[in-house]
């Protein structure tokens, strides 16, 4: 299925999520609304679902990372999926950073030149049109003395067809955009949910080898390059990203020391910035 606008013959439901034939889409569930689909997904999967995604046209209470909101009105891409990539649990980073250049590149297909604020942020502009968020769990087997990657559900929130305003979060006109804004026209969200489930398909294929898609991320990344400022446990880092690690990290030169930032939250300041 190409890059389109929707019409009656693509509105999403089950069975067209179905008939995509995604490897990762054996299962799907598709809601008019419901609080979450990240919630809807962890429930299957803990019951043991695998490669099964549920959608969403309104999420009541849609959310991002350490809790916070995910404005989620109709009109976006509101999904999750669940995935059991063959991957040790140390490279569980990796997902998230996979299923950015997954998305950046469907995003891409369409039109819309996303590039990759590190870790999750797809960014237009500087204006965040999707969000990425991974939960993996990981089991201990007892007798091997190791832990596995169960599994992980990704959950991916695209602004499609609607306005930044309507997103209801605060200052969402500031911060956020839309593909509707970006195009100057709405697209099919089957269209573009076969895309990122293709390309997700892609990138977790060959997630264990990880340079090609590593070589992706730092071409797509908008932060490399850039100056940043880091928070993490009550400490406020700034540095010159210079790379992203094949474990997903990234690497700040903060002119005496490198620093890895494994998770959290960054800021990009102005290249005048002191
Ligand atoms: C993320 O969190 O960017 C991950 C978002 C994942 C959302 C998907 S939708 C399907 C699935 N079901 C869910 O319940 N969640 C997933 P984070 O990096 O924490 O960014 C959250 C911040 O982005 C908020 O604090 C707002 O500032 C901003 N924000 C909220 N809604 C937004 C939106 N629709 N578009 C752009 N920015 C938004």
């Amino acid at each position: 299925m190409r890059p389109g606008r929707e019409t009656d013959g693509d509105r999403l439901n089950e069975e067209r999520i179905l008939s995509l034939g995604s490897p990762l889409a054996r299962a799907a569930e598709f809601y008019e609304e419901i609080p979450s689909t990240q919630s809807r997904a962890m429930e299957l999967a803990r019951a043991g679902a695998r490669n099964a995604v549920v959608v969403s046209r309104v999420q009541r209470g849609g959310r991002g990372r350490v809790g916070r909101v995910w404005g989620s009105p109709e009109g976006g891409l509101w999904m999750s999926v669940v995935v059991a990539p063959e991957l040790p649990p140390e490279k569980a980073a990796r997902i998230t950073q996979s299923a950015s250049v997954a998305v950046a590149k469907a995003l891409r297909e369409f039109g819309v030149e996303a590039r990759i604020k590190w870790p999750n942020d797809l960014l237009v502009s500087g204006r965040k049109v999707s969000g990425v968020l991974a939960q993996s769990s990981l089991s201990w087997d007892p007798d091997g003395q190791t832990s596995r990657l169960e599994f992980a559900v990704l959950g991916i929130g695209i602004n499609a067809n609607l306005d930044a305003p309507d997103l209801g979060f605060p200052d969402a006109e500031g911060v956020a955009t839309t593909i509707r804004r970006e195009l100057g026209h709405d697209v099919s969200l089957l269209a573009l949910l076969a895309s990122v489930l293709e390309r997700l398909d892609l990138e977790l294929d060959r997630i264990d080898d990880f340079r090609e898609t590593l070589e992706d991320l730092r071409a797509l990344s908008c932060t490399l390059g850039r100056h940043v400022r880091a928070r993490r446990l009550g400490e406020v880092v700034e540095g010159l990203a210079t790379d992203i690690t094949s474990e997903g990290a990234l690497i700040l030169s903060t002119g005496t020391r490198r620093r890895q930032l494994f998770e959290g939250e960054i800021e990009h300041l102005r290249a005048t910035d002191p």
